[in-house]
């Protein structure tokens, strides 16, 4: 089967992750959301496209799902000691990616050529494509005004009240080249459970992207369990949003773009109200979506296979 993944974070690496593992692997391009990415010390960072390329190398750190396994912190240290910005950690072999992607966007070459030459020496075999070449910085409207998106998420710990999104430029962006004609290749769309706000929000937003993807049969896998985000603040944000979190919310979201849905077991009470939702029908499974282990990655990839194979054959 020919897959299209969307993924941001640390939920949509470890399914992304999942599908590269299983056996036989699917053909698999998994487009990577990039308005987390930001400058620190001049350096190019762009979280999620190194988390999920961390995480398909299974060099990752497996407690936090960012930043690279057997880490060195002297660097960090370092800057700590001299009174620099700390509040984000950067490791040594995770500033290596920094320094070099940063010296070869300094040289004009685009983020995706960059990241498809990393996934050749890290052994990826996905073709893992960041959303766009053109930077779209995610803005976060709060009650303390915008903050750019790691200020936010890490400096301030989501802790301002979220009332809105900007991804700032995303309408003069286009895709990163390959990106519509993946989508138009596969036989199935993959929405990672990523948060939908600011992690599937920004890639959707780039033009032609979601247009491409109201072609296909997409399914997307709830990150909301049971009312709570499994990772971030995704909950949060529906709160203060005036929106109840729940898988349920996450469906009405997506909305129209829709054709299945993977709820978690907890939540399978809510499977008729999503199923019957007013928009066009959906059809709706339940797994245990809660990836805590490698094993858990491969078996809920499986699931998300068979339940995609199920809505193309019924179509
Ligand atoms: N998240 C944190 O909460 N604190 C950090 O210090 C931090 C450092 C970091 C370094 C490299 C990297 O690729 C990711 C890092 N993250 C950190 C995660 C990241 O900022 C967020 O999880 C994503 O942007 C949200 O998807």
């Amino acid at each position: 089967m020919n897959i299209v993944a969307l993924a941001g974070g640390v939920g949509g690496a470890k399914l992304a992750d999942g599908l590269a593992r299983l056996n036989p692997p699917p053909a698999l391009t998994v487009i990577v959301n990039t308005g987390d990415d930001f400058n620190l010390f001049g350096l190019h960072i762009s979280p999620d496209l190194d988390t999920v390329c961390y995480n398909l190398a299974g060099m990752e750190q497996r407690n936090t799902g960012w930043g690279r396994a057997d880490e060195g912190w002297d660097v960090y240290q370092e800057i700590q000691k001299l009174g620099g910005p700390d509040w984000f950690r950067l490791g040594d072999k995770d500033l290596a990616t920094h320094l070099e992607r940063t010296r070869r966007l300094g040289s004009g070459e685009p983020l995706s050529k960059i990241t498809a030459d990393f996934c050749r020496v890290w052994e990826i075999d996905p073709a893992v494509l960041p959303m766009s070449d053109d930077p779209v910085p995610t803005i976060v409207l709060t009650d303390q005004g915008e903050l750019a998106f790691q200020d936010y998420f890490v400096k301030l710990s989501c802790e301002p009240a979220v009332t809105g999104f900007r991804f700032q430029g995303v309408e003069n962006s286009q895709p990163t080249p390959g990106i519509l004609q993946a989508i138009q290749e596969a036989d199935l769309i993959v929405i990672c459970p990523s948060n939908p706000w600011v992690s599937i929000e920004p890639i959707l937003a780039v033009p032609g992207i979601r247009s491409a993807l109201e072609e296909k049969l997409v399914l997307a896998i709830s990150p909301i369990i049971a009312g709570e985000a499994v990772k971030g603040p995704a909950a949060k944000m529906y709160l203060e949003m005036g929106i109840i979190p729940s898988a349920t919310a996450v469906a009405k979201h997506y909305g129209n773009l829709l054709d299945g849905f993977i709820i978690d077991k907890q939540d399978e009470g809510l499977m008729k109200v999503i199923i019957n939702r007013e928009t066009h029908p959906l059809k709706v499974f339940c797994a245990d979506t809660w990836m805590k282990t490698r094993e858990d990655r491969v078996r809920l990839a499986g699931e998300v296979l068979d339940f995609g194979q199920q809505i193309i054959e019924e179509v």
